[in-house]
């Protein structure tokens, strides 16, 4: 189940095709209603002000159809790289890296026919830093090639068994022939971040020396911390020239706030995936750095990316990798704009901004409020009765959000059941024998919801009579405040 997005599309995931989410309601708060904005971009996390900070100036190489054809369940005929590829470029990613044309002949031929597109993204792909894998490269009609290679002691070890002066020859002369042809090159090191820090930077030095135009620091197997990549991009970005890109795998959660802090650092670009899709659990997600870059700097975030596609891009990579979009992802999860309990669902209603940092509607997204348990409160149940265009009076709409939470209690409820008690409750305000609230009820749960509203009634006049007991002793506001809210 996940939210719809705004336009009508077909929704997946388990929402019904006509919006309707089980258990939710989608919304518009009173704030809202009134024709005023959602404050989000009014907030106090603004990015910190630092002259070589790319918070509000970045790049996207987007490696779904490299690092997420790396993933496990992923396999891309042409037919759908051609569809990502265009959804990316439609996206407005600034570059699309693809798989090496020398991984297999089809792959090659993918290659080719991407670069035939004439897609506003750059075309990138992705090969070892090798002369064999760059001489095929630039024949595949690719703008640019980003090439890698291992430099960590483990790697250099028991990967390719290469010392840092080989390295750093191999990487020249992969340069300079990639600029011969008048093509972009980046050159990256795989696994930097267990990489000699002296080492690394003689490397990167020596390759901004000769005129290479991206430098890659690649966190292979997701061990860095945000700390640390914001130092190793710092003092990077004193020791070279050109534009800094940054790979972060997602091994111990931090891929996200690794590439943010690359960023204030003074990355310029960062590589992410759909969904985040790749080696292992994968890399930075599109639509997760979309949503921590808004928050920063939504002008540049809304300016630059049609954010409203987001959705369809994910369920476009879902659905060729055969996998759910998990119910917490970022924005378009199931649950990612859902609101539950009755204090939330207050507030919400009154202005969205008090629980929601990013405004669903950027993304072409609608909130819900969750009012069929035991946690709502009567202001989302009044937000029912009024889309149920029924009328009644707060004194009655707390009656019948007692019973729907008592209701809850006894079994997990349903938006019909919710929605068929307050249509009940209506309708027995005008009558002298009332209906059962919920004609389908057993034996057995018919005896626990009386229970539950002995209960209920009991606490409704437990609190009346403490009330009463407070203005009779003249208790202090402040005090008094503090027990209500303590309820
Ligand atoms: C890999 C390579 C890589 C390369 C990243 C880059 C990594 O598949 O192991 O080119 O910057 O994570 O190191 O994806
Ligand atoms: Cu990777």
């Amino acid at each position: 189940m996940c939210p719809t997005v705004d336009d009508g599309a077909p929704a997946t995931n388990g929402v019904q095709a006509n919006g309707s989410h089980e258990g939710f309601t989608k919304f518009e708060s009173d704030f809202e209603k009134k024709g005023k904005a959602h404050t989000v971009n009014k907030n106090p996390y603004q990015p910190v002000g630092d002259f070589l900070s790319n918070v509000s100036n970045f790049k996207i190489i987007e490696s779904t159809l490299r690092e997420g054809e790396q993933f496990a369940n992923a396999y891309f005929d042409t037919e759908t790289k051609i569809k990502i590829a265009k959804a990316l470029d439609e996206f407005g990613v600034d570059c699309i890296e693809l798989t090496s044309p020398c991984a297999s002949e089809q792959s090659r031929l993918d290659c080719e026919a991407i670069c035939k597109l004439g897609l506003k993204a750059k075309i990138l792909t992705h090969v070892r830093c090798h002369m064999d894998d760059v001489k095929v490269a630039v024949e595949t009609g690719v703008d640019g090639v980003d090439v890698v290679i291992g430099t960590s002691s483990f790697l250099r070890e028991h990967s390719h068994g290469k010392d840092m002066t080989y390295i750093k020859n191999a990487a020249i002369e992969v340069i300079e022939f990639v600029k011969s042809k008048g093509l972009e090159i980046r050159f990256s090191s795989e696994d930097s971040f267990r990489s000699d820090l002296v080492d690394l930077l003689s490397l990167y030095a020596a390759v901004d020396k000769v005129g290479v135009n991206r430098v890659g620091i690649a966190d292979t197997v997701g061990c860095a911390s945000p700390r640390q990549v914001y130092d190793l991009v710092r003092t990077l970005r004193g020791v070279v020239s050109c534009d800094i890109e940054c790979h972060f795998h997602n091994d111990s959660g931090c891929a996200i706030a690794n590439a943010y802090c690359a960023l204030e650092a003074g990355a310029t670009h960062i590589d992410t995936s759909v969904i985040g899709i790749g080696e292992r659990n994968g890399i930075t997600p599109l639509g997760g750095l979309m949503a921590r870059m808004i928050v920063a700097d939504r002008d540049y975030v809304k300016g630059k990316y049609d954010l409203h596609k987001l959705k369809a891009i994910e369920d476009l990579v879902a659905d060729s990798v055969e996998i759910n979009i998990p119910f917490n992802n970022y924005i378009t999860g199931f649950s990612a704009f859902t609101h539950k309990a009755g204090i939330h669902a207050k507030a919400i209603l009154a202005n969205p901004s008090t629980y929601e940092i990013i405004d669903p509607a950027d993304f072409g997204m609608k909130r819900y409020v969750h009012f069929a348990s035991r946690l709502t409160g009567w202001n989302a149940i009044k937000s029912r009765v009024e889309q149920l265009s029924l009328t009644m009076t707060d004194a009655q709409v707390k009656l019948c959000t007692a019973k729907i939470k008592a209701l809850a209690d006894v079994r997990p409820i349903a938006i019909d059941d919710a929605d068929s008690i307050i249509r009940t409750f209506h309708g027995n305000l005008h009558k002298e024998n009332e209906d059962p609230l919920l004609p389908n009820m057993t034996e057995e749960e018919k005896k626990k919801f009386e229970q539950k509203q002995r209960e209920l009634n009991g606490v409704t006049e437990k609190r009346e009579l403490e009330d009463q007991a407070d203005k009779e002793a003249e208790v202090p506001q402040a005090k008094k405040t503090k027990t209500v809210a303590g309820a």
